[in-house]
């Protein structure tokens, strides 16, 4: 069989402009314009396996232009996954496997969502990274176990967004010269032609970040784009970026180079014309079959995979204990020590009764967790002493010139904690793809505030239901000088309005643990740690199955002395819950009594049967919630009123700020009183 990359190519055209046609939406320029890149990394490169798209070795591809997703889909069709041609006509509607923009999960051979422009890219720098770490760690003289690419398509969208600087920089400075980044130079974008927006030396800036550039070369000439990624695979120390410049919408006479062609159906006229330019005669999707057999990458990706499983059986049997651990962290399986030693921690905690800020308490979760749990890959962005998320074993990670890890001082197990910088959308769009690629589980830590320079990485991170973990501390104006600037008021209640995502803020040192706990054993399903800055007491003794189930009784009157039933519930949060407890007594001096329940995560409590909440939160009882954040979160959990902040906070000590905003047990037992006498 005589290879026509050209023809082979026309296909990927083809499917491209009919799927988005037949929908009657989509993007054909991009797919059309990229056709030949694809066909030279695809079939000159890629080693992937139609038969098996989850083999641990293979190279991780990643549109980060999502838009562009018939190009994915056409190329998962053409190289034989399992994606029917029925899936391709059923473009973008209901429970297809191809979705208007490619989502992990739902088509085999997806390796993450991508649609969010940018974060594509930054996944991918945290899929290069997992690999440079896994081959550090479990390589051996000849077993490379782990030894795989990550490519990844980009547009000027990605490039645009700020988010590609700060993944970018890191990317140069970790050395990941594994990664290579194609770029599709059309210069254009929706608003049309790009110079007036976006005049950035692209090479000069990737140059600066310690990239290899390489082009701008004609991204049209697969045979030109091939010999690029092939000069990209030798770099020792670097990542590349491939600068190919195309015309959108390439093969359509009169769509090509124009906005239009961006993200509009050609229409039937125009696609006539271009199936005319293209010399492609078939019918709508239809692909004549020596072009499938030009496209079939099963017995080739069969054969690299086989390859591989031979090279890890051998080195299963020279180094059993690797091999297995290899095998345990690639399947995200977590070792029973680590819920032992949770186990003894609470325990400790328990009869210790220390009053310790929720931060450090995270911090001594960690120094138990990553010694059974080396897969935990912690971080922060730049506030690693103010987060405390890295654990006394742990091992700042550090590339020597050569772009090598660098291997710490004798260790028995090694868990590293990044420094990732000033980047937390970075550090968050990284970590999903360190997930994504598998054998770690990633956490990194910043201030609750700046959660919204991450969120839409948290967001991404819920909808593809990645175990990430996110330690957000400094969660109040409690934390106090610093003032409104870094005083979260409406993050708690915003994060938890994201779906799948758990928020936890725990009141003491055992609640912070199970927090930890449960964010470990939630394989699919981030978390997010609200965390004080300031030192919280601990509450009284509890069980864990309790506090996992995210809201429980926590003290009933008769933990203050009194006989008689409770007449109101005072619910809270985090560092609310001593406050409450406080105010529980107040109330019990006055014959008041009171139940308090500790609701470290609304998300496992709504979980929770209604019965269980029902106990909880007994419906003929009133309730009062207490958090220093936003009021309106807690209308939900029908209260009668919150002791809550609806401004911004103040610069000032935070023994100052809290009887300012009414976070005294007095102000609240007031609140409780003024409840009852409304309930009559
Ligand atoms: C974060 C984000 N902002 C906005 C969009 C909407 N959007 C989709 S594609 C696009 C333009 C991208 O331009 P380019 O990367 O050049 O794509 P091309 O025109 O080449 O298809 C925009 C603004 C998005 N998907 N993500």
């Amino acid at each position: 069989m005589t290879l026509d990359p050209k023809l082979m190519a026309n296909a990927l055209r083809a499917l491209a402009m009919d799927a988005v046609q037949q929908a009657n939406s989509g993007h054909p320029g991009a797919p059309m314009g990229m056709a030949d890149m694809a066909q030279a990394l695809w079939h000159d490169h890629l080693h992937h396996a139609p038969t098996d798209p989850l083999w641990p070795n293979r190279d991780r591809f990643v549109l980060s232009n999502g838009h562009a997703s018939m190009l994915l889909y056409g190329l998962l069709h053409l190289t034989g996954y399992d994606l029917p041609m029925k899936e391709l006509k059923n473009f973008r509607q209901l429970h297809s496997r191809t979705p208007g923009h490619p989502e992990v999960g739902i088509t085999p051979g997806v390796e993450t969502t991508t649609g969010p422009l940018g974060q594509g890219l930054a996944n991918a720098v945290g899929m290069a990274l997992a690999e440079k770490l896994l081959a550090h760690e479990f390589n051996r003289d000849g077993f490379n176990v782990v030894d795989h690419h990550t490519y990844t398509f980009l547009g000027d969208g990605c490039l645009m967004e700020g988010v590609s600087h700060e993944v970018c920089s890191l990317a140069g400075a970790w050395h990941l010269n594994k990664l290579i980044a194609l770029y599709d130079d059309n210069g254009i974008s929706i608003d049309g032609p790009v110079q007036p927006w976006f005049a950035d030396h692209t090479a000069q800036r990737f140059k600066a970040y310690g990239w290899q550039v390489l082009g701008p070369i004609d991204g049209h000439d697969a045979a030109a784009v091939s010999s690029a990624i092939a000069s990209a695979k030798l770099s020792a120390t670097a990542p590349t970026l491939i600068i190919c410049k195309t015309h959108i919408g390439q093969g359509s006479p009169n769509r090509a180079n124009t906005a239009k062609a961006h993200g509009e159906p050609l229409g039937d006229a125009e696609i006539a014309l271009t199936r005319e330019s293209l010399a492609w005669p078939h019918a709508p999707f239809e692909v004549p079959h020596e072009v499938y057999a030009m496209w079939d990458a099963k017995a080739h990706g069969e054969k690299k995979r086989s390859a591989w499983s031979h090279l890890f059986a051998t080195y299963a049997q020279k180094h059993p204990e690797l091999a297995a651990a290899f095998e345990q962290r690639m399947k995200g399986a977590v070792s029973a020590e680590f819920k032992t030693q949770l186990d003894a921690a609470f325990a400790h905690s328990e009869s210790e009764g220390k009053s310790v800020a929720s931060r450090m308490a995270s911090k001594m979760a960690l120094e138990s967790l990553t010694r059974t749990s080396p897969e935990l890959l912690g971080g922060s962005a730049d506030l690693t002493g103010s987060n405390l998320t890295q654990a006394s074993n742990q091992c700042s990670l550090r590339f020597d010139a050569q772009g090598h890890v660098q291997a710490p001082a004798a260790q028995a197990s090694t868990s590293w904690h990044i420094n990732y910088g000033v980047r937390e959308f970075g550090m968050a769009s990284i970590m999903n793809g360190v997930a994504l690629h598998g054998g770690f589980i990633p956490y990194g830590g910043t201030f609750l505030t700046f959660s919204d320079y991450s969120r839409n990485a948290i967001r991404m991170a819920a909808l593809m239901k990645l175990r990430v973990v996110h330690v957000f501390t400094h969660d109040s104006i409690g934390l106090g000088e610093d003032g409104p600037t870094h005083q979260s008021i409406e993050h708690a209640a915003s994060l938890r309005l994201i779906p799948g995502l758990d928020v936890w803020r725990p009141c003491d040192t055992s609640e912070t643990l199970v927090a930890w706990s449960s964010a470990i054993q939630n394989q699919h399903r981030p978390s997010a740690l609200l965390l004080s800055r300031q030192t919280l007491p601990h509450a009284p003794k509890k069980k864990s199955s309790a506090i996992e189930k995210g809201g429980y009784v926590l003290t009933e009157p008769k933990d203050v002395g009194l006989k008689a039933e409770a007449v109101a519930v005072l619910m809270a949060t985090g560092s609310e819950v001593g406050l409450a407890l406080s105010a529980q007594a107040h109330l019990a001096t006055l014959g008041i009594a009171t139940r308090v329940v500790s609701m470290p995560c609304t998300q496992a409590f709504d979980r929770q049967p209604l019965s269980y909440r029902q106990k909880v939160l007994p419906a003929h009882l009133p309730r009062v919630a207490v958090e220093m954040g936003v009021s309106d979160y807690w209308w939900k959990y029908g209260a009668s009123a919150v002791v809550g902040i609806d401004t911004f906070g103040e610069s000032a000590p935070a023994s100052v700020l809290l009887p300012l905003f009414g976070f005294t047990p007095e102000n609240v037992a007031q609140t409780v009183q003024a409840v009852l006498q409304q309930h009559g």
